[in-house]
């Protein structure tokens, strides 16, 4: 009865792991929605050319880690090369006007964000049945930094980084545990949560530490160092691709199956802080116990812990309310249950679990 069980077992694994390619292929945008997506930001970059010529405007978040999804929102960022410049409060509040002026994009600038942004938005018509959604945020240099960071994972081993990546995505949003603003966690916080897992929860990890590396040849303070923070990892993918091979050759529906596992019961949420960077370490250390606050939980911080890779004093996760940790772990335990149940038909499963 265990030899089959077991092969069972295996069974579903496999079946699992071929739903899961086949389910995330076609959430992948179309051609013709990254085209439109690019003219968008030629268009925009254009027009901000015109109070500062010596701009550009790059893609950062999903659009340009690999990581993005049918109809996800647009990540910009403006970077002005010229020496002399406004700060981000003021170019907020010009672009906005701007762009209020030249274009039927609905505009609202946020310059007192604490990272301040332009937010746009454009009705569904027939060629763009969703629209577009689209932040410009200035001199973001650090997210084009982590932007970079998770693309070079992400191509490491993209049959599996990829898929489990994208798979959760879908699955945080359709369980709507996908919303900084109301208590829960952000993609970016999902996408390290898979990373750490990865590099230092698995053994054999399926990832190396990228920031741990050993440079191919010295990098200089200036050269490692932005705003203050270490930025250096080693981002030579084709050299990667040639020296990594994991030895861990699990499954993606394996990974999967035990990273709900691991989170639903295994993660030291109480006092431990999830670092792709470090590996495990402590709230103590960090100075980020969480906060107790008079006003209910709204004001809450640090219940989740996740340290930015580089902004190390950052907490992603610092959004995540006591209801909010609650819900999201409650969903990792029913993932994991489902999962767990096995049912005949891996499809179901999947069904099931991004009901
Ligand atoms: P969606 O497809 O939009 O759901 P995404 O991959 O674009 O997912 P986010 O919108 O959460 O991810 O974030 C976009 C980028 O913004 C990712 C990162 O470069 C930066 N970013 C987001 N949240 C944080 C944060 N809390 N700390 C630092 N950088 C962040
Ligand atoms: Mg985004």
């Amino acid at each position: 009865q265990q030899q089959r069980r077991l092969v069972s077992r295996q069974r579903f694994v496999q079946d699992f792991s071929q739903c899961l390619f086949e389910f995330v292929v076609q959430l992948l945008p179309t051609t013709e929605e990254m085209a439109v997506k690019e003219d968008v930001r030629k268009l925009l970059e254009r027009l901000i050319r015109t109070i500062e010529p010596d701009s550009r405007l790059l893609s950062f978040g999903s659009s340009a880690n690999g990581f993005s999804l049918k109809n996800s929102d647009m990540d910009l960022c403006c970077l002005i090369d010229s020496g002399e410049r406004l700060n981000a409060a003021d170019l907020v509040t010009m672009v906005g006007d701007l762009l209020e002026r030249e274009t039927k994009f609905h505009v609202k600038p946020l310059p007192h964000a604490r990272i301040p942004i332009v937010k746009l938005s454009l009705d569904p018509s027939s060629a763009l049945p969703f629209g577009i959604a689209c932040d410009i945020g200035f001199e973001n240099r650090l997210a084009l930094e982590n932007t970079r960071l998770l693309m070079c994972y992400a191509s490491v081993d993209p049959a599996r980084v990829r898929t489990m990546v994208l798979f959760l995505k879908v699955w945080s949003k359709r369980r709507k545990i996908n919303s900084p603003y109301k208590g829960t966690l952000s993609s970016y916080g999902y996408v390290l949560l898979v990373i750490y897992f990865l590099v230092h929860v698995k053994n054999p990890p399926v990832l190396p530490n990228l920031q741990q590396m050993p440079p191919l040849r010295p990098i200089s303070e200036e050269e490692s160092h932005l705003n203050g923070y270490n930025i250096w990892f080693f981002d030579d993918i084709e050299l990667l691709r040639q020296r990594w091979k994991s030895s861990n050759t699990d499954t993606v529906a394996e990974l999967l199956i035990d990273f709900f596992k691991f989170y639903s019961r295994d993660f030291a949420y109480n006092t431990g802080v999830a670092s792709i960077r470090a590996g495990l370490l402590k709230k103590e250390e960090k100075g980020w116990q969480t906060e107790q606050s008079d006003f209910g939980t709204s004001r809450e911080r640090n219940r989740l812990c996740i340290e930015d890779p580089f902004e190390t004093n950052f907490n992603v996760a610092r959004c995540v309310t006591k209801d909010g940790l609650y819900t999201i772990r409650g969903e990792f335990m029913r993932a994991s249950r489902i999962l767990q149940m096995r049912p005949d038909r891996a499809i179901l499963a999947l069904a099931q679990l991004c009901e």
